[in-house]
């Protein structure tokens, strides 16, 4: 699963600001509920969201500001995409709110991690909505039963409770459940303690089991009147006889009575190992789709004791709730993206639907074939083609149609048996809202992808802005290509080799797939290659781009200028003879053939350039380009897009604005962003870089003699890093740079206070998880990067990962070449991103 992008906290308000704009129009589903008056999230969102807009000044000194805070920042570092969050929002808002979700916490989650827990609750209510908390207190019962003296005693796993155990178990429960009511308070939360009065039960077997209840009957209405109220309801697993008798119920048994009776849209298990574990790999479980794979998981000899409870409890559980319903085993900090994010982070437990595979249409119900093209394909939405044509042409292809139980997805892939090894390509994908959040699109995938080797697809605007967005396609493709006239993007994977890419890339005109092969014997048509002008092509970080581009499979350098090398010819560029010319503004209309212009000149001149294109293409003269910017210009422009991949690549795939970061920068953000949520105080970031980092420009702090032996501090506070940085991240940094004698390669050194206690092994694993899918970060353990193996290599490298003995101070030790993925490397993934090729496209594996 790919690294999802983070969002920015910008964007984060945005999206805020953006729900209350609707919820003050009464757009989406908001009116409806509203009106219905079951609907509880305008008195919450009313309160809370104009306060997240402005978190620092309306709270003041409110003792809940930090705290808020926290949540939030918590959040962006958990969550997914806007659009991802905006649409879990909306599909949990759709339902009455105890519909939403069941949380279970086990007893030690409240005693290891009870302000994560109510953090992560805190922010639930804080978008308005309500999950019904039921907790257990095992470890706690049983230490204060070894207090007492009493031993435990189970039977068949189920505590035996004699009248002590029950007196001890009860207050037990009440202190907990207390403590969670007054830990969600503090974080200004509203919740109400529920401790009795919902489960009715009668004896289990009292002989056997002594005081432990067997569910009859839930009883709602002080769920709901808490709910009601706008305070979240906290239960415990105690029950009681319809006489008043207490008894008590596993906490795990006692929340799946709840969910059958609520039917709620999720059903949380919190635990502390954040979900299952395969028995044999050892690797966390993502999902596990009970129609297709229950059977099969049982006769794995490692599904046992626990697990296998567990599955088949959740098996008996869902299989009395709607579809939609599921389960999710997860730790209290993965709550967020475990809720809000497609990869989710724990393991998740659905029914699933059971999925088909026609290789004839006339197998297929036509009636759901119908529905699902009239309700989800723009094509026959708007009128464009009818669901009988489209079925037709149809009749004519070798095709395989895959679709799940109740129709809700459907993919068609093609093959053209006229023409020899052409890759089967996916004519049509499209799949229902309610089913994309379920991810029946991604099992579908999974069986395509087991009968396709290869495949190529087209992805247009309007299916860009469908149930599954752009980065559903990119992390599923292997290479892709965007042509701007048509807006099309064409995806592909399992083709190997340059000649094949670039046959599937010829077809690639907008038209039909079909025409592909035939298109391509009449010659090669220019789709597959750009060009780009590098503008200030003089510096060190000019050169590095020119090597990167001449190795470029699919980049070709068009024009370099550079003022003070007119004329002369350009050096180390072997795919063409170019000589340098120097280029203002006015000449650029002149040069429609470039696709993308890298403006690598100094602060603040490149504004007439970009100007001067802005108004041409204004005025017809110039077709639109991609600009990338290396100069600190455009940093803190909200139009242009922050060209840090790593954590931007959603928004950058196919920008136009791009605005390079700054090397430090970049070093920086990367050491500071995965401790994000527990900054304490600002933290301090020691920069030493090699003098190509001072440009050509001779002085002293690029003069080799005057560096020997020697180490120049300069730019003590105020440097544009620090503020492009602090303004990146949302949180001050302080930053203080300094020139070695050596060449290329920076090393920083970054103090991080925490707010709360760490090991270095947590600090470490924060990382790994946080980069885990990165090709271009490296994590070193143990002793921290030196800069000597940095330079001329793509990769950041963080380590170091040192923590003070009292946990409240990390220090990351990270490297980066300032001219490769500190400017030049990053450069072309952006360049990549922006014209829809591969992000790592001509960066050279090491
Ligand atoms: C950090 O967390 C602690 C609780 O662990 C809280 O008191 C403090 O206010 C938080 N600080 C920030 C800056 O979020
Ligand atoms: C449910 O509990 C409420 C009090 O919380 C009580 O008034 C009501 O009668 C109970 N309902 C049933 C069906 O027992
Ligand atoms: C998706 O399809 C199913 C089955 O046809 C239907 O119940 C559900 O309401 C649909 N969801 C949306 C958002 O259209
Ligand atoms: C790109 O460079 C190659 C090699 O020099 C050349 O054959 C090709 O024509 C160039 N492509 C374009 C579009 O200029
Ligand atoms: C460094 O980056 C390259 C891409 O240039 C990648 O192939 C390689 O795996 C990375 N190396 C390490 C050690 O992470
Ligand atoms: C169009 C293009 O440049 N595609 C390339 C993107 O990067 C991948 C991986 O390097 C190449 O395989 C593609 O050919």
């Amino acid at each position: 699963m790919g690294q999802k992008p983070k969002i920015s906290a910008l964007s984060f308000i945005s999206l805020f600001t953006l729900m209350l704009s609707r919820l003050k129009t009464g757009s989406v589903a908001t009116r409806s509920l509203a009106s219905t008056g079951r609907f509880l999230l305008r008195p919450t969102m009313a309160r809370s969201l104009p306060a997240q807009h402005k978190i620092i000044r309306s709270y003041g000194q409110d003792q809940s500001s930090t705290a808020e805070k926290e949540t939030i920042a918590k959040l962006l570092y958990n969550i997914g995409s806007r659009k991802e969050v905006e649409q879990y929002l909306r599909h949990f808002s759709s339902v009455e709110s105890q519909k939403f979700a069941v949380i279970k916490v086990g007893g030690a989650v409240l005693t290891d991690e009870l302000d994560t827990l109510a953090s992560a609750l805190t922010f639930l209510n804080r978008v308005g909505l309500y999950p019904i908390v039921l907790h257990g207190a095992g470890p706690q019962l049983n230490r204060l039963l070894e207090d007492a003296n009493v031993e435990p005693q189970y039977n068949e796993g189920i505590r035996i409770t004699d009248a002590k155990t029950l007196e001890i178990a009860r207050k037990v429960f009440q202190q907990e459940n207390l403590k969670l009511v007054e830990a969600l308070e503090r974080h200004g939360t509203r919740a109400r303690p529920i401790p009795s009065g919902v489960f009715v039960a009668d004896y289990l077997d009292r002989e056997k089991y002594g005081y432990v209840g067997k569910i009859k009957s839930v009883n709602k209405s002080g769920i709901e009147s808490a709910i009601r109220a706008g305070t979240l309801p906290i239960l415990t697993s105690l029950a009681e006889t319809p006489d008043g008798q207490i008894l008590n119920v596993n906490a795990d048994v006692a929340a799946a009575e709840l969910a059958t009776v609520l039917e709620p849209l999720k059903i949380v298990f919190l635990n502390e190992k954040n979900g299952l574990y395969h028995g044999v790999t050892g690797k966390k479980i993502d999902v596990i789709n009970l129609d297709e794979e229950y059977e099969d998981l049982l006769k794995e000899p490692w599904v046992k004791y626990g697990t296998k409870l567990k599955i088949k409890e959740c098996k008996e559980l869902l299989d009395r709730l709607p579809r939609s319903s599921s389960v999710a085993i997860i730790s209290a900090g993965h709550l967020h993206k475990e809720l809000f994010t497609d990869s989710g982070a724990g393991t998740l437990i659905r029914r699933g639907h059971k999925l088909f595979k026609y290789d004839a249409l006339d197998k297929i119900d036509p009636d759901k074939l119908r529905h699902i093209l009239e309700a989800e394909d723009p094509a026959i939405k708007s009128g464009q083609t009818s669901v009988a044509s489209y079925l037709r042409d149809l009749q004519q292809k070798k095709v395989n149609v895959y679709m799940d139980e109740p129709g809700q997805v459907l993919a068609v892939v093609t093959q053209d048996p006229t023409v020899a090894d052409a890759p089967a390509v996916l004519e049509k994908f499209v799949t229902n809202k309610t089913a994309a959040l379920n991810n029946v699109p991604d099992n579908l995938w999974t069986n395509i992808k087991k009968d396709h080797p290869a495949l190529t697809w087209e992805i247009t605007k309007e299916e860009e802005d469908g149930n599954l967005d752009k980065s559903w396609h990119f992390e599923r493709a292997e290479g892709s290509l965007r042509n701007p006239h048509t807006g099309k993007t064409l995806f592909f994977y399992g083709i190997e080799g340059a000649d094949k890419v670039k046959k599937t890339f010829d077809g690639f005109s907008g038209r039909r797939q079909f025409s592909t092969y035939a298109q391509q014997r009449r010659g090669y048509s220019t789709q597959s290659r750009k060009n780009v002008g590098l503008i200030g092509a003089r510096g060190y970080t000019g050169r590095e781009l020119i090597n990167l581009i001449d190795s470029h499979p699919h980049l070709n350098l068009t024009h370099v200028s550079s003022r003070e090398l007119e004329g002369k010819p350009l050096e180390g560029y072997n795919k063409e003879k170019l000589t340098y010319v120097n280029l203002k503004p006015q000449d650029l209309k002149d040069h429609d053939e470039v696709d993308a212009w890298i403006l690598a000149l100094p602060n603040g001149v490149c504004h007439p350039f970009v100007h001067q294109i802005e108004q041409d293409v204004k005025d017809g003269k110039l077709q639109d380009k991609s600009l990338i910017d290396l100069s600190a210009d455009y940093r803190f422009e909200e139009s242009w897009t922050y060209g840090l991949p790593e954590f931007n690549r959603e928004k950058l795939a196919g920008a136009t604005r791009i605005s390079n970061p700054g090397c430090y920068a970049t070093g920086a953000q990367m050491s500071i962003k995965p401790l994000l949520p527990f900054i304490q105080s600002p933290p301090t970031v020691f920069g030493v870089s090699g003098y190509s980092g001072a440009g050509t420009k001779p002085s002293n702090k690029n003069d080799p003699a005057f560096l020997k032996d020697n180490i120049i501090p300069y730019a003590l506070t105020g440097h544009i890093h620090e503020r492009e940085v602090s303004y990146q991240l949302g949180t001050p940094i302080h930053f203080t740079p300094h020139v070695a004698p050596w060449f290329q390669g920076i090393a920083l050194t970054v103090n991080i206070p925490l707010n709360k206690s760490m090991s270095s092994r947590d600090v470490k694993d924060l990382f790994s998880e946080f980069y885990q899918n990165e090709k271009l970060v490296k994590i070193i353990e143990g002793e921290p990067p030196l800069v000597r193996d940095i330079a001329g290599k793509h990769n950041v490298s963080i380590g170091g990962f040192g923590v003070q003995a009292d946990g409240k101070r990390a220090v990351i030790v990270t490297t980066i070449d300032n001219l490769l993925k500190g400017a030049a490397t990053q450069a072309l993934q952006n360049l990549n991103l922006s014209l829809g090729f591969d992000e790592y496209a001509g960066i050279p594996s090491q």
